[in-house]
């Protein structure tokens, strides 16, 4: 009996919402500080997605130029309505929420209408009359009491259409968030996130006859959570529920995997992940989130497969030479990987030199602020894996950089770097925690291509580099902990990418790599 293993999407894809067209399931998660924003995924199974692409991928839509660490785009709500797909979202450090539509999930995506909405984790129900009712965490700022707000919307204008009213101030636990309402049967479902998105989190719901209320809590709230649990996946919570052709419901939600370290504190480094499991309601319409017989409420770290819709994964797309695209679309980044912030000018090209990405570096480091330096990488997805990747670099100036990193943010992040100095051309393992960093100069950098390679547990990331096509001598180690989130900081999880700087200003020559690899070892 093959079995499916969650997260089903696993690395930082936190936050997820979902809907159904016909057989197909569209997902979305948060992406923060990221470009492109909001990735879009398609399934057919619950079980296997396939990245289709970014709600935004246009400058014109929105500048994440300066935005924090962490910041940026929160939690969206996906649905589908009338023909279209519909989002929104929360643009968090600029305090508005905006909505956006497309024909298509893959695109491409409208400009975004600010809503008249304030808080977090807007949320859209279409009524069978035709009025649309936006729900949304209130009080995040400080602003007003606590709970979840709801309010008819003119999305084409963004306007409001009935006064914001605070509809249910949750179970009593602390961060009242990320409300979706459904109907169900003849009932109308407000489910939300409660306790925080860390160790505490949970789901609760509520009920009433009438999509504006009165709401009646669920008398066994939570409905689900693992808070005080000895579970592999903890923090679960922000769920979004969706009902397949065949009647039957599932949640996808997000949890995280602390690292497996005996007799070390929990702390994770991959992000909250999205999960999914099934659902059922019970004798009074409650529902009952888990799988029958191992307790409701649970996440369970593996699904029989008839708990899901017949799976059906996807063909493994060809990869182009340089690891970074698609054989198919060889001048494009695949979508698995991003940049940070909004790049108001090129960071990289896929097509000046075919086979290679070309990395532009810029006057900004990895330790800059909330900038945008040269370095665009993918979020890890487990624990175990390898990334890897051939490196030509002559620099021409002291100081330009270029090579292979473990990015947390920009105060958290670790580097094995060619940079050249007065001495030539170096190989360095760079560390950053918070106010301490370390540069251990390696010795001269081999002649001719580089090899680089992060081999990653649980526990370390170790570095490994020497001439493409010869031995490979060990750089040295670092530990994840160091990059979780308890530790760093933030939503997000921790990225592997690639990084060029002419550190003060733009380098004279790209970085140009090929090979990029990331191996998930079985
Ligand atoms: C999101 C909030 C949350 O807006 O984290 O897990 C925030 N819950 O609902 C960002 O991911």
């Amino acid at each position: 009996m093959s079995r499916v293993d969650n997260p089903v999407l696993p690395g930082c894809h936190p936050d997820p919402s979902i809907c159904r067209v016909g057989e197909h399931f569209y997902l979305a998660t948060s992406s923060f500080h990221t470009w492109p924003g909001i990735p879009l995924f398609h399934s057919r199974d619950l079980a296997h997605w396939r990245p289709i692409g970014h709600v935004f991928t246009r400058p014109s839509q929105l500048d994440l130029s300066g935005c924090p660490s962490g910041l940026g785009l929160f939690a969206p709500t996906l649905r589908h309505h009338g023909g279209r797909f519909h989002l929104v979202t929360t643009v968090v450090h600029q305090r508005r929420n905006v909505h956006l539509w497309a024909e298509r999930a893959e695109g491409p995506w409208s400009d975004p209408v600010t809503l008249d909405w304030p808080g977090i984790d807007p949320s859209l129900c279409f009524l069978a009359d035709g009025r649309v009712l936006i729900t949304g965490n209130g009080g995040f700022h400080g602003d007003e009491p606590k709970g979840i707000y709801q309010a008819q919307i003119d999305l084409d204008s963004g306007r409001l259409l009935s006064p914001r009213r605070l509809i249910w101030a949750g179970s009593g636990a602390k961060a009242p968030e990320g409300p979706h309402l459904y109907a169900v049967g003849q009932a109308w479902l407000l489910l939300i996130a409660e306790g925080g998105t860390e160790a505490g989190h949970m789901v609760t719901v509520a009920r009433s006859d009438h999509p504006f209320g009165p709401f009646e809590p669920c008398p066994h709230n939570p409905v689900l959570s693992h808070r005080s649990l000895d579970h592999a996946l903890q923090c679960t919570g922000h769920a979004d529920l969706v009902q397949g052709s065949d009647g039957r419901w599932w949640a996808v939600l997000l949890a995280t995997r602390p690292a497996p370290v005996p007799f070390a504190p929990q702390r994770h480094h991959l992000g909250r992940e999205t999960c999914v499991l099934p659902l059922q309601w019970d004798a009074k319409g409650w529902p009952q989130l888990g799988l029958a017989g191992t307790g409701w409420g649970r996440v369970p770290l593996q699904l029989p497969a008839e708990a899901l819709p017949p799976l059906q994964p996807w063909p493994q797309p060809a990869l182009a030479a340089s690891g970074m695209a698609t054989a198919e679309a060889p001048d494009r980044l695949s979508a698995d990987w991003s940049v940070l912030r909004t790049p108001l000018q090129p960071l990289w090209s896929l097509s000046q030199r075919p086979g290679w990405l070309l990395l532009y570096g810029q006057s900004a480091t990895l330790d800059d602020e909330a900038a945008t330096p040269a370095f665009v990488g993918r979020w890890q997805t487990q624990f175990d894996c390898v990334f890897s990747a051939r490196l030509q670099f002559q620099p021409q100036a002291d100081g330009e950089e270029a090579g292979l990193v473990v990015y947390a943010n920009e105060r958290f992040h670790h580097q094995i770097l060619l940079r050249r100095q007065a001495t030539g051309c170096r190989l360095l393992l760079r560390r950053r925690l918070g106010s301490l960093w370390r540069e251990d100069d390696l010795g001269p950098a081999p002649e001719g291509d580089l090899a680089l390679r992060i081999v990653a547990d649980a526990r370390e990331h170790r570095y490994l580099a020497g001439p493409a096509g010869g031995p490979l001598q060990p750089l040295g180690t670092t530990e994840c902990a160091m990059l979780s989130a308890e530790v760093a900081g933030g939503f997000t999880g921790v990225m592997l990418g690639l990084y060029a700087s002419g550190r003060g200003r733009p380098a004279s020559v790209p970085a140009a790599f090929t090979e990029v690899r990331l191996d998930l070892q079985p």
